[in-house]
C-alpha cells in the first residue's frame, strides 16, 4: 500500500539539534509535506520510555509516524519513503543503487564518526574528557571519510544521478556542521563548493528552523 502525503498528516518525532533528524525535516520542507513535529530531548532520556520503546524499540530519533500506529525509524529509510517517485528519488537502476551506495558510506563511515564528536563535544558538558581516546578515532576516521567525499565531488557536482537527490540530503547534515566539533574543511574545497549548492537548493532550510505547527513531547 502506498501511503498518500496528502491524506494525513505526519508526525515527525525530532530533536533539533540531532542532524538525522535534520535531514528528514529538511526532506520534508522541500517536498512540500505538512507534518506535526514532536520536540524529543535525548539527553532526558525521553528515547528510552516505556512508551517511546513501544514506538521504537531502537530507541532512536528521528522516528515517522506515517500512518496511525505505523511507525517507521531510521532517517535515510525515511528519505526513500518520501521522496519516492520526486526527483530527490533516482528511479534508473544504477542511479538508486550509486544513491543507496553513498546512503549506506553516510550511516557507516561519516555519521558514525562526525555525529559521536559532534554529540560529545557540543551537547554533552565534559563531553571532550569523557571520550578523550575515541574522539582521536572519530577524528581520524571523519576525516577519511571527507576525504572520500572530496575525491567524487572534484568530479560531480552532486552525489548520484548528476542532480541533487536524498543522497546529497543524507551526507549533508552531518557534514555542514563538521566544523562545531573542529573539523576543518579548509583542505575540501569541493566539499564546501557543494555545501554550497545544497544550501541554494528551493525550500532549503537551516537545521535550526522549526515548523510552526508543534506539539511537544508526551
Ligand atoms: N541510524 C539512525 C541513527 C539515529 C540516532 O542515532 N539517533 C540519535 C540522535 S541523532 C538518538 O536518538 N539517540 C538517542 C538514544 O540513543 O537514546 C538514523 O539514521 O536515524
Amino acid at each position: 500500500m502506498k501511503l498518500s502525503h496528502e491524506d494525513g498528516m505526519y508526525t515527525l518525532y525530532s530533536m533539533q539539534r540531532s542532524g538525522n533528524c535534520y535531514k528528514v525535516r529538511l526532506a520534508l520542507n522541500q517536498l512540500g509535506i505538512r507534518y506535526r513535529l514532536v520536540e524529543v530531548d535525548i539527553l532526558k532520556g525521553e528515547t528510552r520510555t516505556p512508551e517511546f520503546l513501544a514506538k521504537n524499540p531502537n530507541g532512536h530519533v528521528p522516528l515517522l509516524e506515517v500512518a496511525p500506529g505505523r511507525y517507521l525509524p531510521e532517517s535515510n529509510a525515511m528519505l526513500w519513503y518520501l521522496a519516492s517517485g520526486t526527483s530527490l528519488a533516482p528511479e534508473d537502476s544504477i542511479d538508486r543503487a550509486e544513491a543507496l551506495q553513498w546512503m549506506f558510506f553516510e550511516q557507516h563511515s561519516l555519521e558514525p564518526n562526525l555525529g559521536s564528536a559532534r554529540f560529545w563535544l557540543t551537547m554533552v558538558k565534559g563531553g571532550r574528557e569523557l571520550q578523550q581516546y575515541s574522539l582521536e578515532d572519530w577524528m581520524e576516521k571523519g576525516y577519511q571519510a571527507l576525504g572520500v567525499m572530496e575525491k567524487h565531488l572534484k568530479g560531480h557536482r552532486f552525489f548520484a544521478a548528476n542532480h541533487y537527490t536524498i543522497a546529497d540530503i543524507a551526507l549533508y547534515a552531518y557534514t555542514h556542521v563538521a566544523p562545531e566539533s573542529g573539523f576543518d574543511l579548509t583542505p575540501f574545497p569541493s566539499i564546501r563548493s557543494w555545501l554550497k549548492r545544497v544550501a541554494n537548493q528551493p525550500a532549503y532550510i537551516t537545521i535550526d528552523w522549526r515548523p510552526t505547527v508543534m506539539m511537544i513531547a508526551e
